[in-house]
């Protein structure tokens, strides 16, 4: 065994490399940290609360400390906005309907702009993040993505913000999973970023199988799975 304490953890790596331990990833200033609607609608107390959403906050002030390049975004609804169920007669949260852009998931009233409810945690602690970037804000088309809206034409500008700012590398992190952070995730691929979602920087909805459906979309898609402490402190 003092053979075996002697061999560092990157000697052992070498030795084995069908991978017992991967190199730390390095954010490097072609990388970015996407904070994905860490908004008090989707934490406890919230009308759109994603269970235990909060545990994902001290996780993400740790990487974001990583990241030279953070955006952060905010679900940002009109009142009467189309993807809530009280504007459609009849109707209630979580089941779908069919809008000329696709099929909508409708959702109890959350994230009205301006009001508390679609502030930032106040517990998020990223001084140094670059942009807020706003979706949603048309009231007849959702945006889950941080990219392009549900029309799948309307972009937002962030792909055209990353790459002015020549980062290649994106990684995701926020709420939820399999809504706002799947959705933003594909879209990166499709505008051609190398994407990594944090799976315990994260927290989902997951309803009608929504979680898992999202992580083999994004895993078909090329998105890389990986926990917070794959990324160096
Ligand atoms: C989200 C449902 C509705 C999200 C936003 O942030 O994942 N989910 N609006
Ligand atoms: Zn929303």
């Amino acid at each position: 065994w003092l053979v075996l304490t002697a061999l560092s953890a990157t000697s052992i790596a070498a030795l084995a490399p069908t991978a017992l331990w991967n190199a730390p990833i390095e954010p490097d200033d072609a990388s970015a940290l996407l904070v994905i609607d860490v908004q008090n609608d989707f934490l406890p107390g919230g009308s759109l609360a994603v269970n235990d959403g909060d545990q994902v906050v001290p996780v993400i002030n740790r990487i974001a400390e990583s990241f030279a390049n953070v955006v952060l975004t905010q679900d940002w609804h009109t009142p009467g906005h189309i993807s809530f169920a009280t504007s459609h007669s009849g109707r209630k949260p979580f089941e779908t309907i069919d809008l000329p852009y696709g099929r909508q998931v409708l959702w109890p009233e959350h994230c009205v702009q301006g009001t508390e409810s679609a502030s930032l945690s106040k517990d998020l602690s990223i001084p140094h993040a670059g942009l807020v970037i706003r979706k949603g804000f048309h009231k007849g088309i959702d945006s889950y993505s941080a990219f392009t809206e549900a029309d799948g034409k309307t972009t937002t500008g962030l792909a055209a913000y990353l790459k002015a700012r020549e980062v290649k590398r994106v990684f995701l992190a926020g709420l939820a999973t399999d809504f706002c952070v799947a959705w933003s995730a594909l879209d990166a691929r499709k505008a051609g970023f190398e994407t990594y979602v944090i799976e315990d920087a994260c927290r989902g909805i997951d309803t009608q199988g929504s979680l898992a459906q999202a992580w083999a979309d994004m895993t078909k898609a090329g998105v890389k799975r990986i926990q917070s402490g794959d990324i160096a402190g």
